[in-house]
């Protein structure tokens, strides 16, 4: 396996071009402006199966290079970090490919659409780190500065011993049934449904700011609508129908809950059938000594209870995680000027160019990212069993 060399430039290949690889292609190309980095991140080339649409992809973000076969991509000589922005199915070959062919790799969420390729990616990464090679899992909200900050908050002991994780991830966009079957509802390509497409962020959220991963699951799955219009491309979430119609493959929501290795009892929903609500992700950590709550549809806010005032005074407060001292803010406007969903990609180029300069481990790395499909795998057990507590797997 080749060692990695370049240390003053990072240059970048992006696999995949639609909403995720334009967020990340961003991403990249911000970090260096509003953030001091060792290794400078440079989006150098970026491959898709169409040419034409690829092509119009690299002139938009100003890439030099497009390719059309990832595998010849993987072993590029003018990249050292490869970023996987493609459904799930394709995971795992590109990333173990990359991290087999010395390329640090950046890997959309979930990590993989299964434990058994989940774990196989775990093992590339932990071999490829021995020489030197980063590798991370896009559990991007882990940027958003008010849940980096309640994270601190739970760090620094002032929610005390947890009790509660409550955990919702809302959506609406395929509530009409004629929404058409795009890949994210279709089993084979994205490996479930609103469980691992948003409920995934709740899993690792729910551990990284709490530091505590589930031990238990107990859960319900339902897919609302069965059939729906085949897409007239394979699009992303503003897909228009074509002709005929497919069966949906995975769910539509979850919901479950669980036990803590902590001792934290937690409950969990993702759906994307919750008219009304557009990406709202709600965290609430209740402590003997105080809680947090958040909702991603108000990011720039958190709201602490601190329970050791006088009654008469405690009570939810709302922060505005905008302040210098706040986790990613001070890089970017004066106190009170707010970021938004774009900013937190840009904090995970950042912490991922920073872990690869510095030579330590990425956070969240394969190995968190395998954690949470062993909770989605639980979860899916459980919902098939019907009636059963189904424990988390543990780490082969
Ligand atoms: C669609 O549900 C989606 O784009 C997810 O795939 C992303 O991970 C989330 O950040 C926003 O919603």
């Amino acid at each position: 396996m080749p060692e990695s060399t370049n240390t003053g430039r990072l240059r970048v290949g992006l696999i995949g071009h639609s909403f995720m690889g334009s967020i990340h292609a961003a991403a990249w190309r911000r970090a260096p402006e509003f953030f001091d980095l060792a290794a400078r991140p440079e989006l150098v080339a970026v491959c898709g199966r169409d040419a034409g649409r690829a092509g119009e992809f690299a002139e938009r973000f100003g890439i030099g290079r497009v390719e059309t076969d990832w595998r010849r991509f993987v072993e590029s000589d003018d990249v050292d970090v490869i970023d996987i922005c493609v459904p799930g199915d394709l995971h795992a070959p590109i990333a173990i490919a990359a991290l087999e062919a010395g390329k640090h790799v950046l890997c959309e969420k979930p990590l993989a659409n299964t434990p058994e390729e989940a774990e196989a990616m775990v093992a590339a990464a932990r071999a490829a780190a021995a020489h030197g090679v980063r590798s991370m899992v896009g559990y991007s909200y882990r940027g958003t500065p008010a849940i980096a900050y309640a994270r601190q908050l739970v760090e620094a002991g002032r929610l005390g011993r947890i009790r509660h994780i409550r955990a919702r991830y809302l959506q609406d966009w395929i509530v009409d049934e004629d929404f058409p079957l795009v890949w994210r509802l279709q089993r084979e390509r994205a490996g479930s449904g609103a469980l691992g497409d948003i409920g995934a962020h709740l899993v690792d959220m729910a551990a990284f700011v709490t530091g505590q991963r589930l031990r238990e699951v107990g859960a319900m799955t339902e897919t609302f609508v069965k059939q729906r219009p085949l897409p007239d491309a394979s699009g992303g979430l503003s897909a228009t129908a074509g002709a005929g119609t497919g069966e949906v493959t995975v769910d539509d929501a979850a919901l479950f809950m669980g036990r803590t290795d902590g001792g934290a009892l937690a409950s969990f929903e993702a759906t994307r059938f919750a008219t009304g609500r557009k990406n709202a992700i709600q965290l609430e950590v209740n402590g003997a000594a105080g809680s947090v709550y958040f909702d991603f549809e108000n990011l720039n806010e958190l709201w602490f209870h601190d329970h050791t005032l006088p009654a008469a005074e405690a009570g939810f407060r709302r922060i505005h995680v905008t302040e210098p001292d706040h986790p990613f803010a001070g890089a970017w406007w004066p106190p009170g000027h707010g970021l938004g969903y774009d900013h937190v990609f840009v904090h995970q180029a950042v912490e991922f160019a920073r872990a690869i300069a510095s030579g330590a481990d990425p956070a969240p790395s394969f190995d968190d990212g395998g954690y949470v499909q062993r909770v989605l795998a639980a979860v899916e057990a459980s919902s098939a069993d019907g009636s059963r507590m189904t424990p988390v797997a543990g780490r082969r």
